[in-house]
């Protein structure tokens, strides 16, 4: 309570600044609600351009569907940033925690001991735009609550997955696991823990609610898996996921040749425990993982894998021994790395190009080496060859 007054001074300051070039209606929501934090910040200044206060400061004083912009330079931190429950924006009016125009904020957690997060979200319906986040003690972003949308994101080796979804604690029911998160137009590579074995780029595993959506993200030379979807039967299943427009490559592998013997290495792990979940795997491109470049990792479901390419991973480009998805549309292809046969149980038909031994027609189109960007809009292009491609 103690903080109105200072909230009340900053929004008409902040309005005066913002209605130089936003409509009234912006103007209007932006005048209780923007903070401006950079790395030279102090909690107790006031939050605009000339006085920004720091990131945990902000989080506390943010109206909902406000906006925090953080001005470029590396913060470092020594424990957990966590956005609590209930901090919630709206449905109409995300509360945002964006880069500032043009300016790179690297979030490093180097100093935090084994164990400990950089990100903790556990709020509903924010947007964080722009943010590295590199070297926390175990996830770089942990996203607990539901509607948020993560974007232009990077997670970068952190000590276990870099972006990870999942409950707020051991005691929250799974009606309330976190559903409807959007990671959007994001990269997160060379994630490493300790052991070797769990570090992904990506995870939506173990305890996650339904409409979880990965699209336009690119995982790649995380120690483990690309994504990584786990069931265990201890929690039984989680909700449905969608990965779609992505891409996944070089996993197992760190981007300096570092490898861990129990890395899993695959490009998209989509299962765990023999639990049935119906993911959707979608226009999605795997490119020389250390292992399957998709398998169904004992999901015996009903998943929609379709317009997906896998290219020289070092088992199975495809791999799903048992459940009857639905693989429509799909090409699988190896240049360099012999690797096995692909198999899909399920239904298959001949819209697709698996790899029996010789690459079908489509794979003309994978042969060149590979590039990707991000596009202004955010759409992930993949290149081969300097060819954009679209499956
Ligand atoms: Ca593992
Ligand atoms: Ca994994």
């Amino acid at each position: 309570m103690q903080v109105r007054p200072v909230i009340a001074c900053v929004s008409l300051l902040a309005g005066a600044l913002l209605a130089v070039s936003g409509t009234a209606a912006q103007a209007a929501t932006a005048a209780s609600s923007t903070l401006y934090v950079s790395p030279s910040g102090s909690d107790s200044a006031a939050g605009t351009q000339s006085a920004p206060t720091t990131l945990t400061s902000a989080i506390g004083r943010i109206a909902p569907g406000g906006t925090i912009y953080l001005r470029g330079g590396t913060y470092t931190y020594t424990s957990t940033i966590t956005i609590p429950a209930g901090s919630n924006g709206t449905s109409g009016a995300r509360t945002t925690l964006t880069a500032y125009a043009g300016e790179k904020p690297v979030l490093d957690f180097s100093g935090e001991s084994d164990g400990s997060r950089g990100i903790q979200l556990n709020a509903s319906y924010w947007h964080l735009y722009g943010l590295t986040v590199e070297h926390a003690g175990d996830n770089g972003i942990y996203v607990g609550g539901s509607d948020n949308v993560v974007e232009r994101a990077v997670t970068a080796y952190n000590r276990d997955t870099g972006l990870q979804l999942g409950r707020i604690a051991s005691t929250t029911p799974s009606s309330q696991w976190p559903s409807n998160n959007l990671i959007v137009s994001s990269e997160s590579h060379d994630n490493k823990d300790s052991t070797g074995e769990n570090a992904d780029g990506f995870a939506s595993k173990l305890t996650t609610g339904t409409g979880n959506v990965f699209r336009y993200d690119v995982s790649h030379n995380n120690v483990d898996d690309g994504w990584d979807l786990y069931t265990k039967s201890a929690t039984g299943p989680i909700g449905p996921v969608t990965i779609e427009y992505s891409l996944s490559y070089g996993n197992g592998t760190l981007s300096d040749g570092t490898q861990n013997k129990n890395g899993d290495r695959n490009g998209y792990k989509l299962g765990g425990d023999d639990i049935a979940v119906d993911h959707v795997v979608r226009h999605d491109i795997a490119y020389d993982n250390g292992h399957h470049g998709f398998t169904y990792n004992s999901n015996p479901g009903r998943m929609t894998v379709s317009n997906n390419v896998s290219i020289d991973s070092v088992q199975r480009n495809f791999s799903f021994d048992a459940g009857s998805s639905v693989f429509r549309s799909n090409t699988s292809c190896r240049f360099k790395v012999s690797g096995s046969n692909d198999k899909t149980v399920g239904d298959a038909d001949g819209s697709n190009q698996f790899w029996t031994g010789t690459n079908g027609s489509r794979c003309s189109s994978y042969s060149g080496a590979l590039g990707w960007s991000f596009t202004s809009s955010g759409s992930l292009a993949v290149t081969f060859g300097g060819k954009v491609v679209t499956p």
